[in-house]
C-alpha cells in the first residue's frame, strides 16, 4: 500500500455530482489519471446504505494500492475496511474515531485556518484539508480563506504531515495555488465534471509534480 505521504492529488467521488450507478467507473477513471488517495463523499445518503459502494471502491483503490478514504461515517469506514477516515471540524475528536477503527486506518481532518491546522496536527491528525481556497460550489456557503495563509501552513503543519489544498482548484488557478506555497490539492468539481477525468486528474498531477521539486 502507497501511503497518504506519497499522494500529491486527492480525488473525490463525490456523489452530489456522480450518480451512484457511476461512481466505480468514476473512481477508476480517476485512480487511472493518478489521484493518490480516493475518498467517498455523500452528505445526502444514509451512510448503511453506501456499505455495498463503499467496499466497490475499496477494492478498486486496494488494485492501485492506493488509500481509500470513508467522509464523515466511521462504522461505515470500519465497515468497508476503509484505509482511511476523513473528518470535519464538527465531526468529534480523533480518539474517539481511532477506537472505534482498526489500528493503521488514517484520519485526516478538514481545517480553514492556520489555528485549525494547527490543532488538528497536535490533535494527531494523519493528514489535513485547508480551504477551501476558493468559493465553490461543493461548499456552498463556507467562506473562501484566499491564499496568503497556504506557505505558513506549509511550513509549520505541511512539512509534518500531508496537507492538501482544496476548494475551488482547477487548471486556471493552480499554478496561482502552488506559487502561494501549496503541494498537494483536493480537486472535486473539475474532476468530477470533466469530459475525461482521467486526462484532467494526470495533467493536475503533472503539474504538482514538476512545480513542487
Ligand atoms: N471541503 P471543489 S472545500 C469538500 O475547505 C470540501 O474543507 C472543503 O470541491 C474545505 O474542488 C470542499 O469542487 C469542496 O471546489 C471542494
Amino acid at each position: 500500500m502507497v501511503g497518504i505521504s506519497d499522494a500529491f492529488l486527492y480525488g473525490i467521488v463525490d456523489l452530489g455530482y456522480v450518480d451512484e450507478s457511476q461512481a466505480v467507473g468514476m473512481a477508476r477513471s480517476l485512480l487511472d489519471g493518478g489521484v493518490g488517495v480516493l475518498q467517498l463523499r455523500a452528505k445526502a445518503h444514509q451512510p448503511d446504505a453506501l456499505l455495498p459502494l463503499a467496499i466497490l471502491l475499496r477494492e478498486a483503490c486496494d488494485e492501485f494500492s492506493i488509500p481509500f478514504v470513508v467522509n464523515d461515517h466511521v462504522n461505515l469506514a470500519r465497515d468497508c475496511r476503509a484505509h482511511g477516515l476523513h473528518l470535519g471540524q464538527d465531526d468529534g475528536n480523533l480518539s474517539a474515531a481511532r477506537e472505534v477503527l482498526e489500528d493503521g486506518v488514517i484520519i485526516g481532518r478538514s481545517t480553514h485556518s492556520v489555528e485549525q491546522a494547527r490543532s488538528a496536527l497536535e490533535e494527531g491528525a494523519d493528514y489535513i484539508g485547508f480551504g477551501p481556497l476558493f468559493p465553490t460550489p461543493t461548499k456552498e456557503g463556507r467562506p473562501a480563506i484566499g491564499l496568503s495563509d497556504i506557505s505558513e501552513v506549509q511550513s509549520t503543519v505541511g512539512s509534518k504531515i500531508p496537507t492538501f489544498c482544496i476548494g475551488g482548484i482547477k487548471p486556471v488557478n493552480l499554478d496561482e495555488v502552488i506559487a502561494a506555497g501549496a503541494r498537494r490539492c483536493v480537486v472535486v468539481s473539475h474532476l468530477l465534471q470533466a469530459d475525461s477525468p482521467k486526462e484532467e486528474a494526470s495533467l493536475i498531477l503533472s503539474t504538482l509534480i514538476n512545480q513542487s521539486h
